[in-house]
C-alpha cells in the first residue's frame, strides 16, 4: 500500500470511531456524580466549556467576581452535602476564588474549586504565558487537597478524587487544576466513557466505638449541670431528627453556635441561647456536638467559662480535633449521625436532668427574653437595631422555611441573638472566620439550591464586599430581599477624622447612601425604609413577591458599638492622640 493510501484509511478510520474530548468528558463526569450546578466566572480557557455545560444541562451560574462565585459553592456543598463547585479562569480569576475555597476548608464545607490554568511548560520554565501562574503549588497549603489532570483518560479519576476529598472524613475545599489544553484533547469516546467514575460511598458512614460511646454517656450522666452546644458540624450531618431525639431524651439544655440555630427550634423549652453567658459559666459537663473549641467558644476557658471545673464531651469526625484547646475527658470520633444514634441506642432509661440547673437556666433564660421585648417593639426613627431587628424577627417567624444570609458586626451580633430560627440550615453567616462579603453569594446558591425565600440581613460595609452581585440575583430572578443596616459606616458612622485633613475617617461611608438604587439600575424593586412600619411592609412585600428587592434600612448612625460583640478581640492604643 502506498502511504498516501494508509493516510486515507486512518483518516477514515479515525472518523468512522466516535470521538470526545475534555470540555465533554469534564461535563459528563460532573454530571455523573450529580454536581449539576457550577457557580463562576467565564474567560480564558474555560468560556465554551461554560457554555457546553451549559447546553448539556447543567446550571451554570455566572457571577461578577470569583469570590462570590466561591462563596457561593462553599455554601451550596453545606446546605446539600455535595461539594459545590467553582469555576475560573486562571491566575487573578483562580486567586480570587482561592479566598473562598480557604473558607470552605476552614469552615469544614465541601467544595471544589476548577480552575483552568496555563500550559505546564511554559509555567514551569517561567517564560511568561498568559495569567501565567503555578495555581496548584498556591492552592495546596489552602486547601484539604489539591490535584491537577494532565491527560483527558485522567479526567474521571480526578474528579472523583476531588469529590471523595471534598466529603470524606471532615469536609473541606479541594482544588482542581484543569490546563487549557486538556479541555481540546480529544480521545475515543468509548474509551472516555469507560474512564468516567461515579464514586460510590463519598463520605462512608464513620461508626464510633462502643467504648467512646459508653464513656460519653457515664460522664454525661454523672453531672450535675450538663449543657449540650451544637455547631453547625451538626447542621451539616443532616441527622436532625436523631439530634433532636437525643436532646429531648436527655432533656439537656442545648447552646446552638449561629448556623445550628434552628436544629432545634430557639424557642424550644430546652433552648439556652438566651442564657449563653449563665450556662458557659455554670455548667459542669459540656458536651459538644459538631462544634470546635475555637475563638467562638473562647478555647474552652478562661473567664467566660468561669472558674468551676468543666469536663468535656466532643463528637467529631475529625479525630485531631480532640485535646485541641483543652482536655476533652470523652472524645467520641465518628459522624455525627452514627455517633448521636449510637448514644440514643445507648441511653436506656435515661434520667430525668436535674431539675434545678434545667429551672435555673429557663428562669435566666425567659428573663433576658423579657428584658429585650420591649426594646424590639420600639419605632424610633432614625431606626436603632432593635427596631429593625424586632420586625425582621417577626417576619421569620412567620416564614420559618425562609433562609436568613447575616454578616456585618452590630448586624451580625445582634440579629444573631434576635432573630428566633426554626428550622435546621436556615441561618447561615460570616462562619469560622468572621469574614465579611460572604452575603450575595450565600443568598445566590441558597435560593438556587433550596428554591426557598432568602432573606439577608446585611451591614452596609459587609453588604459592599460583594454588593456588585445584586446584578446576578436580578439577572436570575432569584427570591432574594436585601436589608441594608445603614448607619453609614463600619460599626458606627459617627467617627471623625483627627487631622484636620478633609478626608472623611476610615470607618465612615458617604452619610445618607441610597442602596436602595442599586438594584433599581437592574430591574429589582429598591424601597427606602425609614421606619420599623416601613420596613416591616417592604420585607413582608418582597418575600410574596419572590421579586429581588433592596431595602436601604435607614439606621441611626450613633447605634452601633466598635466591632460588636468582640471589641474586647480589637486591640487598641492608649497612647493615641486625640
Ligand atoms: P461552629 O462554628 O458552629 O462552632 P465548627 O465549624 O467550629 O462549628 O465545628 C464544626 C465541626 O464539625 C468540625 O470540627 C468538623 O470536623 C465537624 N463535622 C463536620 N461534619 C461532621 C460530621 N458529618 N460528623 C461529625 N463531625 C462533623
Ligand atoms: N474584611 C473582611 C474580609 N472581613 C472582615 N471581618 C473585615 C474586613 C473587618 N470587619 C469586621 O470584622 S466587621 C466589618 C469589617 C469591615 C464591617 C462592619 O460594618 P457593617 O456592620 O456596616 O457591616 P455594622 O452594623 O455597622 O456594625
Ligand atoms: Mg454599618
Amino acid at each position: 500500500m502506498s502511504e498516501a493510501a494508509v493516510k486515507t484509511n486512518a483518516a477514515a478510520d479515525a472518523e468512522e470511531r466516535e470521538l470526545t474530548d475534555g470540555f465533554n468528558l469534564i461535563i459528563d463526569a460532573l454530571k455523573l456524580n450529580g454536581l449539576n450546578t457550577i457557580y463562576g466566572v467565564p474567560g480564558i480557557p474555560i468560556t465554551d466549556f461554560g457554555r457546553m455545560a451549559q447546553a448539556a444541562g447543567i446550571r451554570v451560574l455566572s457571577f461578577r467576581h470569583e469570590q462570590n462565585a466561591g462563596y457561593a459553592a462553599s455554601i451550596a456543598g453545606f446546605l446539600t452535602k455535595k461539594p459545590g463547585v467553582c469555576l475560573t479562569v486562571s491566575a487573578p480569576g483562580f486567586l480570587n476564588g482561592l479566598t473562598a475555597l480557604a473558607h470552605a476548608t476552614t469552615n469544614c464545607f465541601p467544595m471544589i474549586l476548577i480552575s483552568g490554568s496555563s500550559e505546564r511548560e511554559i509555567v514551569d520554565l517561567q517564560q511568561g504565558d498568559y495569567e501565567e501562574m503555578d495555581q496548584l503549588a498556591i492552592a495546596k497549603p489552602l486547601c484539604k487537597a489539591a490535584f491537577r489532570v494532565l491527560h483527558a483518560a485522567d479526567i474521571g479519576i480526578g474528579l472523583a478524587r476531588a469529590i471523595r476529598a471534598a466529603v470524606s472524613g471532615r469536609p473541606g475545599g479541594v482544588y482542581l487544576d484543569l490546563p487549557a489544553k486538556l479541555f481540546g484533547q480529544v480521545m475515543d469516546a468509548e474509551a472516555g466513557k469507560k474512564s468516567l467514575v461515579k464514586v460510590i460511598d463519598a463520605a462512608p458512614a464513620q461508626i464510633p466505638s462502643p467504648e467512646s460511646i459508653k464513656r460519653a454517656l457515664d460522664v454525661l450522666k454523672s453531672a450535675k449541670k450538663p449543657l449540650i452546644i451544637l455547631g453547625k458540624g451538626a447542621a451539616y450531618a443532616q441527622a436532625d431528627d436523631a439530634i433532636r431525639q437525643f436532646v429531648e431524651k436527655s432533656g439537656i439544655p442545648f447552646l446552638p453556635m449561629s448556623m445550628a440555630k434552628g436544629l432545634l427550634p430557639d424557642t424550644h423549652a430546652q433552648c439556652a441561647g438566651a442564657a449563653r453567658s449563665t450556662v458557659l459559666k455554670d455548667s459542669d459537663v459540656v458536651m459538644l456536638i459538631g462544634a470546635r473549641l475555637n475563638w467562638l467558644l473562647s478555647h474552652g476557658k478562661g473567664k467566660s467559662w468561669g472558674d468551676a471545673p468543666k469536663k468535656f464531651i466532643q463528637i467529631d469526625i475529625e479525630p485531631k480535633e480532640m485535646d485541641s484547646n483543652v482536655e476533652i475527658v470523652a472524645p467520641v470520633v465518628g459522624d455525627i449521625g452514627s455517633c448521636v444514634n449510637a448514644l440514643l441506642s445507648g441511653m436506656g432509661n435515661w434520667p430525668a436532668a436535674p431539675a434545678d440547673w434545667v429551672g435555673a437556666v429557663k428562669a435566666k433564660r425567659d428573663d433576658n427574653v423579657a428584658k429585650m421585648a420591649p426594646r424590639l417593639m420600639n419605632n424610633n426613627v432614625p431606626m436603632d437595631y432593635h427596631g429593625a431587628l424586632g420586625v425582621l424577627r417577626t417576619i421569620v417567624k412567620e416564614r420559618p422555611d425562609a433562609i436568613l444570609v447575616n454578616e456585618g458586626a452590630n448586624t451580625l451580633d445582634l440579629a444573631r441573638g434576635i432573630i428566633d430560627i426554626y428550622q435546621p440550615r436556615k441561618r447561615i453567616d460570616v462562619g469560622t472566620w468572621g469574614i465579611m462579603g460572604i452575603g450575595m453569594g450565600y443568598a445566590i446558591a441558597s435560593a438556587v439550591e433550596t428554591g426557598k425565600p432568602v432573606l439577608c440581613v446585611e451591614g452596609d460595609s459587609a453588604f459592599g464586599f460583594s454588593g456588585m452581585e445584586v446584578e446576578t440575583i436580578c439577572r436570575y430572578n432569584l427570591p432574594v430581599c436585601i436589608v441594608i443596616f445603614n448607619n453609614d459606616g463600619i460599626y458606627r458612622g459617627t467617627d471623625v477624622n483627627s487631622s484636620g485633613s478633609s478626608d472623611p475617617a476610615p470607618t465612615v461611608f458617604v452619610k445618607g447612601s441610597r442602596y436602595d438604587k442599586m438594584i433599581e439600575a437592574f430591574g429589582g424593586v429598591g424601597v427606602n425604609a425609614t421606619s420599623p412600619d416601613e420596613l416591616k411592609r417592604a420585607v413582608n412585600a418582597a418575600m410574596d413577591s419572590g421579586k429581588p428587592t433592596l431595602i436601604n434600612a435607614v439606621l441611626d448612625p450613633a447605634a452601633g458599638s466598635e466591632s460588636g460583640r468582640i471589641g474586647n478581640l480589637n486591640p487598641q492604643s492608649k497612647l493615641k492622640k486625640k
